[in-house]
């Protein structure tokens, strides 16, 4: 029977190191947001909190992981540091392949002190809350969005109410694996505590450029204006995090939290984490006045990718006099029916004008791209190729080509899953990082394999790099290349192609020096590690199809787009639920 005590010392919460690999993108480590609004939230409620981030502590150590290695302290050493008095530790686990390395250290700080109760939260945890109850030792895990949630169930634990009653969390309580119902999306997000940055070592990010966005020297803090996005693309784990739902922040108290930031850290440059930041014109326009208004010098970005309807002259020239450096669309490919069948709505025409705004206006502007999906072809890929000479013409500084990777709760992963596509082992693990690989771990695409795939990913950079841009002087093949080499000696970067250059060196540099090392696992432990993973998740899923929480996926990919996931994700997100995987019956 589980037992409930109360909550003693400071929560520890625990960001994990991070994983790289010898690959091409601008960085694939900042400073951990969702961790630091924990933390401010654990704060706020007047609790105390002490954070081990491993990245932080440890920026330039890394061990051998299962793909690439892990950076930051060793998981030994994160157990160590979990303060004496701590009865309780939260670990974030926003990405797919830090996941082995977390049941690892749970299994770690579980040996040393065994009395420790551990909460799993993040993207990951969410998409497979069962999964990651069934094989790890974590005690609890938090579904979406966390800060209401891990403050009730820390009030929860304290007075022993019983823990079915925390909307949004998962528990273990012997054999048996419970889901509660999800929390509803909080409305009121401008009352939740800023991100609690002072227990981070901020600075040390910036010194050791890992932000994800352009480098401008300048000391950086991500900043979250809305949350959600109300869109379902089928490769796109949001709308099972956030559930289809944009919901912004009061644009004035944006500019707020920069204030604080700025005054409180000395902060002067944000890349902004959004989902889909951009979305309606007037919260954009009023953003960008009140930064004006209040005549602050500040670097902005948006780099993770934006949409493109919102952006016309009028609003891409506030961006840039606001201190915009650059943003992204993620069209994520040139063909409308490729867009179409991955639900991504956004028509050539809109986003065609919107980089033509935001380049005349001086922003650097990247375009992200995906091939691999399952169902596209040579057919649809070459649509890319006068799609990507378009968007350079028009003074498209950067273009992105990833290879698609199959994400938990989403569509298309539960498609390829469904049809026996996918195995749940180290392969699959790794290959969500395969987006900047030379040459994809895995092709889920019916036509092409990862040759064919590799081939068009360099025709699409070569179509790219070596057209001209209209809008510049010296743009070219020749101009490119020079360009990512200069990376390596500029301190500040205004191209991806330098930073990405850097990067790759550095993570091929590192990957080759510890090949031979013994790394995070032994071969062997590695192997049994993963080797009862896929048969967990298929009994799981079973279970779940065999009580209409979750549904057969169609085999056909090129048919999903006709369905809406809506439906299906409310019956799965409000399904109280518990599963015994020892027991065919339940
Ligand atoms: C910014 C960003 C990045 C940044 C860095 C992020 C970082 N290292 O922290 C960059 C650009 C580097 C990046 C890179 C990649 N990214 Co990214 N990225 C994001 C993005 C857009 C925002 C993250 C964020 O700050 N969110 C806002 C905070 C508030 O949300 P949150 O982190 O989820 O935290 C909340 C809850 O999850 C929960 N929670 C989180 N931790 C904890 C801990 C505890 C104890 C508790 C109780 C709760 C809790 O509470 C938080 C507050 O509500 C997300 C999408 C998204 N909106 O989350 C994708 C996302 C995280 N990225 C994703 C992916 C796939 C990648 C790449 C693999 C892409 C690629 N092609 O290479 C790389 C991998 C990099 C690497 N080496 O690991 C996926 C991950 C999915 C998965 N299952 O793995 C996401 C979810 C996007 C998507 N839907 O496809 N990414
Ligand atoms: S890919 Fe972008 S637009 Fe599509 S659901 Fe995900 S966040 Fe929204």
């Amino acid at each position: 029977m589980l037992t409930s005590s109360a909550v003693s010392g400071p929560v520890c919460l625990v960001r994990p190191p991070a994983v790289e690999s010898f690959r091409f993108v601008t960085s694939g480590i900042t400073l951990p947001l969702g961790l630091a609004y924990i933390a401010g939230a654990i704060e706020g409620c007047g609790r105390a909190v002490h954070v081990i981030d491993a990245v932080g502590e440890a920026p330039r150590r890394a061990t051998r992981y299962y793909k690439g290695f892990l950076v930051g302290l060793p998981l030994e050493e994160i157990v160590a540091r979990v303060p004496a008095e701590s009865s309780l530790v939260g670990i974030s686990v926003v990405f797919t392949h830090e996941y082995p390395a977390v049941v690892r250290l749970v299994e770690l700080l579980k040996k040393a002190r065994p009395e420790l109760r551990v909460v799993l939260g993040g993207e990951h945890v969410t998409a497979m809350p069962e999964f990651c109850l069934a094989t790890s030792k974590a005690d609890f895990v938090v579904c979406g969005e966390g800060e209401e949630t891990i403050v009730e169930l820390l009030e929860a634990l304290d007075l022993q109410r019983p823990l079915d009653e925390v909307a949004g969390i998962g528990f273990r309580d012997g054999p048996r694996l419970t889901v509660n119902p999800r929390r509803t999306r909080n409305r009121d997000i401008d009352a939740i505590p800023y991100p609690a940055w002072h227990h981070f070592a901020y600075q040390t990010y910036s010194d050791h450029h890992y932000i994800a966005a352009m480098d401008t020297q300048r000391l950086n803090l991500p900043l979250l204006a809305t949350r959600g996005c109300p869109y379902q693309c089928t490769f796109c784990s949001s709308p099972n995090t956030w559930q289809p739902q944009w919901i912004p922040r009061d644009p004035v108290k944006v500019v707020d939290e920069i204030e604080h930031h700025v005054r409180t850290y000395g902060a002067s440059s944000f890349p902004f984490q959004d989902l889909t930041a951009v979305i309606r014109r007037d919260w954009i326009v009023a953003f960008c006045e009140e930064v004006l208004r209040r005549g602050l010098d500040i670097r902005w970005q948006m780099p993770s990718g934006t949409r493109a309807e919102a952006v016309d002259a009028e609003v891409a020239d506030l961006m840039k006099r606001s201190g915009m450096v650059s943003l992204a669309y993620a069209p994520e490919s040139g063909s409308e029916e490729t867009r179409k069948l991955i639900k991504k709505r956004m028509t050539t025409e809109d986003l065609l004008a919107g980089i033509r705004a935001s380049s005349a206006a001086g922003l650097n502007v990247a375009v992200f791209t995906v091939i691999g999906f399952p169902h596209d072809t040579p057919a649809s890929l070459a649509h890319n190729l006068e799609f990507v000479r378009r968007v350079r013409a028009l003074g498209v500084t950067d273009l992105a080509v990833g290879y698609y990777f199959a994400l938990p709760a989403t569509e298309l992963f539960d498609s390829l899953y469904d049809a026996g596509r996918i195995r749940l082992d180290a392969t699959y693990f790794g290959h969500i990082l395969q987006g900047g690989d030379l040459v994809p771990s895995v092709s889920h695409c019916e036509s092409l394999g990862r040759l064919g795939l590799m081939r068009w990913k360099f025709q699409m950079y070569a179509t790219f790099y070596s057209a001209r841009d209209e809008t510049k002087p010296r743009t070219g093949l020749a101009a490119s290349l020079w360009r990512a080499f200069s990376g390596l000696f500029a301190s500040s970067h205004d191209s991806k192609l330098q930073t990405v250059f850097r990067n790759a060196m550095y993570a091929g540099w590192t990957e080759l020096r510890l090949a031979l090392t013994r790394g995070w696992l032994s071969r062997s432990e590695e192997r049994a590690l993963f080797s009862t993973w896929d048969d967990t998740f298929r009994a799981i899923r079973a279970k779940l199809i065999a009580r209409n929480i979750a549904v057969p996926a169609h085999p056909d990919t090129s048919r999903i787009h006709q369905g809406n996931v809506m439906k299906q994700l409310r019956v799965s997100h409000q399904t109280p639920r518990t599963l015994r995987l020892d027991s065919a019956a339940s």
